[in-house]
């Protein structure tokens, strides 16, 4: 007998920050758990599912994903964005874990098999200054890393993206009603940056790949003028030079750098990338694999980028949750061409709550082979993290101008 979604819930809890759960229950007792977690904007995302899919979906074939996708998206007049596609990828990556349940096999079992061993990893590495950003490049390189993204303070500013200065791992949001004022200026990160990226480069040496986000900062010729400054010093890639809406920008740049780019954290479909796919102008494509939609969706706008020799490296930052994470690693293991995971890691709070099969070694990543997408989510302990508001950053220029953070 066909099985059938019987019952869907939506959990929003708060170990150290917000997550949004999604818990599909079938009618053959399957519980498969997604993520839909979008920073800052959680409640929107929760209400989408809870008041405007969790009803669509009761009594539909959870085998049936492909038509489920198609119905939630090309079924709704008002599509694409973030809200909506965070809650699509949400309801996909959870009927995925379901369908891996039903078959007692990891997911990337169903998306073809291995192609690789594991998965190569980068991780944060920050430093306000030169000195502490050596001393945290050691302590990544005795973790195992192969890969570390360089982020540092810039002189004359108070706080940069990226980056703490006191003790603590990095994490972009901070709990309360309103966000947070940084201030901001190109000019003097442009020419602090370079000593930064060369520093590191003659400090890991030659064999560890360096990568560096410019957070949608830069003007289309300060991106220009940052790609050739950093040409020298070998980067795998340099992300997000200028906002992802002037795609144009980077056909300005690449006629001025061989610097491999990569852009699209916050790009949501295959329709945000097909341009700069079919056009060359990026060299590594970086949605969540949740926020595109899901693995159903990413896997085409990766296969796209396949046709014209171009990488995907998902987005891995600490505000997608341990099942997007996983998520990612199933595609990653099961798909030819990664470049590279993010893997930003989590508080350990985190952890009491979402149980993963995940392991990390020696810089490299793998899903685990429990069914379905491998992280059980703890009910219980979520209750003890009840939602908490929290806010990305925003950014103004000296002069006080709002500016892209
Ligand atoms: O700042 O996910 O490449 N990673 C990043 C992230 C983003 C956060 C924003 O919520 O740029 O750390
Ligand atoms: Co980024």
């Amino acid at each position: 007998m066909t099985s059938r979604i019987e019952k869907v819930d939506v959990i929003v809890c708060s170990p150290s920050r917000n997550f949004v759960t999604i818990k599909v229950t079938t009618s053959d007792g399957l519980v498969g758990w997604g993520d839909a977690t979008l920073n800052g904007r959680e409640l929107a995302v929760a209400s989408y599912l809870q008041d405007h899919v969790a009803p669509l979906l009761i009594g539909l074939d959870p085998d049936r994903i492909e038509d489920i996708w198609q119905f939630l998206y090309r079924g709704v007049y008002w599509r694409r964005g973030p809200v909506t596609m965070a809650a699509i990828g949400g309801v996909d990556l959870a009927l995925w874990d379901v369908k891996g349940k039903s078959v007692n096999r990891p997911v990337y079992q169903l998306l073809g098999g291995a192609v690789r061993e594991k998965i190569l990893t980068y991780t944060h590495t920050v430093g306000w200054d030169i000195p502490a950003l050596k001393d945290a490049l050691d302590v990544n390189l005795a973790r195992g890393f192969k890969a570390l993204r360089v982020q540092s303070g810039v002189p004359g500013l108070d706080s940069v993206y990226g980056v703490t200065q006191g003790v603590g791992g990095y994490e972009p949001a901070t709990r309360g009603a309103y966000p947070k004022l940084e201030m901001w200026d190109s000019g003097k990160y442009l020419r602090h940056v370079p000593k930064v990226i060369e520093a590191a480069r003659e400090h890991v040496g030659p064999d560890i790949e360096l990568l560096h986000d410019a957070h949608h900062r830069l003007t289309p010729i300060q991106a220009a003028q940052l790609g050739k400054s950093l040409e020298p010093f070998g980067l795998f890639w340099l992300e997000d030079v200028t906002p992802g809406e002037n795609q144009e920008a980077l056909k300005l740049i690449r006629e001025h750098s061989t610097i491999p780019l990569a852009i699209g954290e916050v790009f949501n479909t295959i329709w945000d990338f097909k341009d700069l796919i079919i056009n060359q102008q990026l060299d590594y494509v970086r949605c969540s694999v949740m926020h595109a939609g899901g693995i159903s969706h990413a896997r085409r706008i990766f296969d796209l980028a396949a046709l014209y020799g171009i990488k995907f490296g998902p987005h891995g930052p600490s505000d997608i949750s341990p099942i997007t994470m996983s998520a990612s690693l199933h595609v990653d293991l099961s798909t030819p061409n990664l470049g590279i995971q993010e893997f930003m890691g989590y508080d350990p709070l985190v952890s009491e709550v979402f149980h993963s099969s995940y392991t990390l070694k020696d810089g490299y990543l793998h899903p685990g082979d429990n069914p379905g997408l491998g992280v059980e989510f703890d009910e219980k302990a979520a209750a003890k993290f009840p939602y908490a508001p929290a806010y990305l950053p925003y950014a103004r220029s000296l002069d006080g101008t709002v500016t892209d953070w």
